[in-house]
């Protein structure tokens, strides 16, 4: 018999009803102050909890690593208690979530960091376009390059997050290394310019990535633990000279840690100019453990990656904001809701868990 959506599927350690993921996706629905997880966000949330795997919203690991209003962290008591609130909903419907942890690097604005601090980043490059601010739109500034020895200290951070997450509850953690954020600054050159060991070579520049893994892999046991990349993904004005290279190097590196899975981003969003090519098979043949396909899939797109061996689960973003019984939904085939893009980024009830499950 071969294998579908429908098949379960044993990730890492943990084991999953099907292997429709819930992607993360960011909602900007944090109680403030203190970008804390409140009821609205546990009821989100607990309606998704049939998804095969829910993944949190990116959840920024220390208060330097925030770069948009109202998102909730990982690195407060408060925020540790709130999200304990989500996961223990979520379990109580039998489903599976990982936090995805994140460092936004140079995606920031003085006004979202402590004292107006510069953004931090591999090299003061500033990126093109603006930031979300609680005033608004305003220009990205030029951030200030992290110093080599500041390095250890940003690992630190993501292992007391991954603590934070252990003790909230979660089934495991998702380092977030795609979409143009600190990790995927360092791992691609338009954004890495570094002159030490953290820069030039394809090997330094995986060399933060896999510290983080190796650091975070150690609080969770490496069966807990995913990786998220977007190669060819050229948001927030990202670019590399050579990404089939660069990320079959990232895939290979990644394989002796035996990790629960590598998640791939594997298309761009709000490209203007063409995306490099890129061989996601490839990818998939090096990568030797679990792994999970994203970007503009279907049903029938996800069944047929399934069923060839392509993917082993897929992860749906969109769909999962507007349909939380999407798993039902694609079990009969039944119509899905549409979602409606004005309210995926702040506000209140309204396009978050007000969206109707079949009758
Ligand atoms: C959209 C808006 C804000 C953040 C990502 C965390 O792309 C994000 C994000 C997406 O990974």
């Amino acid at each position: 018999m071969s294998l579908d959506l429908f098949s379960p599927l044993k990730l890492g350690r943990t084991e999953l009803r099907s292997r429709i993921i819930m992607a993360p996706l960011t909602r900007n629905r944090a109680a403030m102050p203190g970008n804390v997880p409140q009821d609205i966000n546990v009821t989100y949330y607990a309606q998704r909890a049939s998804a095969g795997l829910i993944i949190t919203e990116a959840t920024p690991i220390s208060p330097m690593a925030h770069g948009y209003p109202a998102v909730p962290g990982i690195h407060s008591v408060e925020q540790v208690a709130g999200w304990k609130k989500v996961v223990d909903a979520v379990h109580a419907r039998d489903g599976k979530i990982y936090m995805q942890l994140w460092h936004v690097g140079r995606i920031s604005h003085p006004s979202l960091l402590p004292d107006n601090a510069l953004p931090v980043a591999p090299s003061a490059i500033k990126p093109a376009g603006q930031a979300f601010t609680y005033a608004g739109l305003q220009d990205y500034v030029t951030p200030r390059a992290l110093e080599t020895d500041e390095l250890p200290g940003i690992v630190e951070d993501y292992r007391i997050a991954a603590q934070n997450a252990k003790d909230a509850g979660f089934d495991g953690v998702e380092v977030h290394s795609a979409n143009g954020y600190l990790i995927d600054q360092f791992l691609r050159d338009g954004t890495n310019q570094r002159q030490d060991q953290y820069g030039g070579s394809i090997a330094n520049r995986t060399r933060l990535l896999l510290e983080v893994v190796a650091t975070v892999s150690k609080v969770w046991g490496a069966d807990r633990v995913g990786v998220r990349i977007s190669p060819i993904n050229p948001f927030n004005d990202m670019r590399d000279s050579y990404p089939q290279a660069l990320f079959n190097h990232v895939a290979e590196a990644l394989n002796p840690f035996n990790l629960a899975y590598l998640h791939v981003m594997e298309i761009g969003i709000g490209a203007a100019e063409a995306l490099p090519p890129f061989d996601f098979a490839e990818l998939r043949r090096i990568y030797r453990g679990h792994y999970m396909a994203n970007g503009g899939y279907d049903k029938a797109r996800g069944n047929v990656a399934i069923a060839t061996g392509r993917a082993d689960c897929v992860a749906y973003g969109v769909p999962f904001i507007a349909n939380p019984d999407l798993v039902e939904r694609f079990r009969r085939d039944a119509p899905l809701n549409v979602a409606d893009q004005n309210t995926f980024y702040g506000g209140g009830e309204e396009g978050y868990t007000d969206y109707p499950f079949l009758a």
